[in-house]
C-alpha cells in the first residue's frame, strides 16, 4: 500500500487540548450561574461521550441528581456550548495550547512528500481554526485537502461518519490512508471506516483499549521511527 493521505484527529492528537476544553466548560457554567464543576476525574468519565453539546447532556442525564431541565433544554445547551467555545478559542488564541511533539514537522514532511492531509474531528470548525492559526500560521487551511469538523455529520465518533465524510471529500479508498488518533472513540471511528490507525496517547486516554491500533506511541517525538512504520520517506 502506498500512503496517499494522513487523516488527523484534533483534540488530544494535534494538541493536548482536553484540559483546556474542561476549563472552558467550567468557565461557561460559572458565567451561566450554574454550580457545575467538572474536575479532572469527572471529565475523564464524561469523555466517554464525544461532542461538547452531547457531553453536557450526558452529564445532566447521568451525573446530575434532582436537576430540572429548563423548557428549551436544547437551546440552553447550545448557548452554554457557544459560551464555552468562546472561552476555549480565546485560550487558544493566547497560545495556551501548543501542538504536540513532532506534529508540525510531520505535517511539513508529509506535504513535501506529496502526501494529502486531512482533518477528522468531533470538535467545532472554529476551535480547529483557532488552534491551527496559532500552531501552523494564517494559511494553515491550505495544508489540508479536507477539514471534517463536528456537526457536519449526524453521528459523532465512535461512529465512522466523520472519517467516511473525509474519505469521500478526498476521493480516496480507506486503504490508501492512515489515521492518527488519541482515544478509544477515535480509534473505533477510524477503524469502522476501514482506515489503519496509529494512536498517540495522552493523560486522559493512556489507559484506554487500543488493541486494534496499528501502533500505540506516547507521542511523535521519534519521527524517524514513525516514518519507518508508515512508509514516509522525508
Ligand atoms: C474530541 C471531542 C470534542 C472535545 C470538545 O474531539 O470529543 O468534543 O472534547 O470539543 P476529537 P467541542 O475528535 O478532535 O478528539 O466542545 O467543540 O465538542
Ligand atoms: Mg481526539
Amino acid at each position: 500500500m502506498t500512503l496517499k493521505a494522513i487523516i488527523f484527529d484534533v483534540d488530544g492528537t494535534l494538541a493536548d487540548t482536553e484540559d483546556g476544553h474542561r476549563k472552558s466548560f467550567n468557565k461557561a457554567f460559572a458565567e451561566s450561574g450554574l454550580d457545575w464543576n467538572w474536575d479532572v476525574a469527572l471529565y475523564d468519565k464524561l469523555l466517554k461521550v464525544t461532542g461538547g453539546k452531547e457531553r453536557i447532556k450526558y452529564f445532566v442525564s447521568d451525573f446530575l441528581k434532582g436537576y430540572t431541565k429548563p423548557e428549551n433544554f436544547d437551546d440552553f445547551v447550545k448557548h452554554l456550548h457557544a459560551v464555552k467555545t468562546g472561552h476555549y478559542t480565546a485560550m487558544l488564541r493566547e497560545g495556551a495550547i501548543p501542538l504536540r511533539p513532532g506534529i508540525k514537522q510531520l505535517i511539513n514532511d508529509a506535504r513535501k512528500a506529496g502526501i494529502t492531509l486531512a482533518i477528522a474531528t468531533t470538535t467545532t470548525a472554529e476551535n480547529v481554526t483557532a488552534l491551527l492559526e496559532v500552531g501552523l500560521g494564517k494559511d494553515w487551511a491550505n495544508y489540508f485537502a479536507a477539514n471534517g469538523c463536528g456537526d457536519i455529520v449526524p453521528h459523532k465518533k465512535p461512529a465512522p461518519d466523520i472519517y467516511n465524510w473525509v474519505l469521500n471529500e478526498l476521493k480516496l479508498a480507506p486503504q490508501d490512508c492512515i489515521a492518527l488518533e488519541d482515544s478509544y472513540n477515535g480509534l473505533r471511528s477510524a477503524l469502522a471506516a476501514g482506515i489503519k490507525t496509529y494512536v498517540t496517547t495522552n493523560p486522559y486516554t493512556h489507559k484506554q483499549d487500543f488493541a486494534d491500533a496499528e501502533a500505540v506511541l506516547d507521542d511523535l517525538s521519534d519521527l524517524p521511527h514513525f516514518y519507518s512504520m508508515i512508509g514516509l520517506r522525508a
